[in-house]
């Protein structure tokens, strides 16, 4: 009735952005990440007869309001399938700030998904174990799977075909990501609700949902040929038609601070230099710089050398999601 699960955050590089069923968090269109080592999530569910309601521990702080409903309304999913009533206790612990705009929210539903099912020892394979953690949140499906990963949107209504799949694995490319934070200011409109208002009010919502299939392709592409300019042509364009999209709602998302905008800047004048880089950008103030595990060093200097740049956290591609063996050695899922 206890299992501990590690997974990690993904990077989009053909983005999310909007679903054909807000309930079930089936996606309007496909995406594709990148899951990253180096930043990690680990995740501790206890079930038992005796707990009176869900408490939800993060790090040492104990969770309440919309976050734990949330986590509890995950649980009552997972309860439903095993056939049980138990309320849960959860410990779940991020070794990088949740402020930093690594969806910790796909990292956390991931191991949260993995380790409810196995304390509730449901035979789930990967793929059911990615469909249980997309309920919890979209991105969540793809931190399931290491490496390069794509997210397949699906056609049915109950949304059994919406899942991730492995595209290609951790150790098929070195590529650096560096998360460059820019801002400490207050927390943007979070995704899901920013997403409904996208879908809802801005004109270029379905020229962004029509325009994903084809960028999947190429960075798909880009990926198996390791040809790292074709993947940051990609990846650049679809985060810009993501914002694109998001910007022109009414009222107007957007996620940018002016340091956010210095830095696609910057990254374009190392292009220019002759450095192969490219940036990306989520629901938020922060960018994401990808390299070369060659050019690592020359980047983060040069990065670190603009003017209001905070601190930078580092990620390769790493592992999908995780189970702790009671030695805690790692195995997976
Ligand atoms: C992505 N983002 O593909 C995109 C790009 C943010 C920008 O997936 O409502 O937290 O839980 O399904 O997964 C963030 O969306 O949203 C996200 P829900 P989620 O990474």
């Amino acid at each position: 009735m206890k299992a501990t699960a590690v997974a990690h955050p993904n990077i989009a590089l053909v983005k999310y952005w909007g679903k054909r069923n807000v309930a079930l968090n089936l996606p309007a269109a496909g995406s594709f990440s990148l899951t990253l080592a180096g930043l990690t999530t680990r995740t501790t569910v206890k079930f038992d007869k005796g707990f009176e309601s869900d408490m939800v521990m993060m790090g040492e702080r104990a969770v309440g309001g919309p976050k734990r409903d949330r986590v509890s309304r995950f649980l009552d999913r997972v309860r439903a399938a095993a056939g049980i009533q138990h309320r849960a206790t959860v410990y779940t612990h991020n070794d990088f700030p949740t402020a930093a705009g690594v969806a910790s929210s796909a990292s956390g539903f991931a191991a949260l998904a993995a380790a409810a099912s196995r304390a509730l020892n449901l035979d789930m394979d990967t793929q059911g174990l990615s469909v249980l953690a997309r309920l919890g949140s979209g991105s969540a499906a793809r931190s399931v799977y290491g490496g390069f990963v794509e997210m397949l949107p699906g056609k049915r209504q109950d949304g059994s075909d919406a899942h991730a799949v492995q595209v290609l694995p951790e150790d098929h490319w070195d590529l650096v990501c560096f998360v460059v934070l820019t801002t400490t200011g207050e927390k943007p409109m979070g995704s899901t609700e920013a997403m409904t208002s996208t879908a809802q009010t801005s004109p270029y919502y379905n020229a962004w949902v029509d325009s994903v299939p084809r960028d999947i392709g190429k960075a798909k592409m880009a990926a198996m040929k390791r040809d790292f300019r074709a993947l940051g042509e990609v990846a650049e364009h679809s985060c810009l038609k993501f914002h694109a999209s998001a910007i022109a709602s009414d009222p107007g998302i957007l996620y940018w601070r002016g340091l956010t905008v210095e830095l696609i800047h910057h990254v374009r004048r190392l292009r220019e230099t002759g450095i192969d880089v490219f940036f990306t950008i989520d629901a938020g103030p922060h960018v994401k710089v990808f390299c070369q595990a060659p050019s690592r060093s020359a980047v983060r200097a040069m990065l670190q050398g603009l003017e209001g740049v905070g601190q930078i956290l580092e990620a390769r591609p790493g592992p999908g999601v995780q189970i702790e063996r009671p030695d805690g050695s790692l195995e997976p899922y």
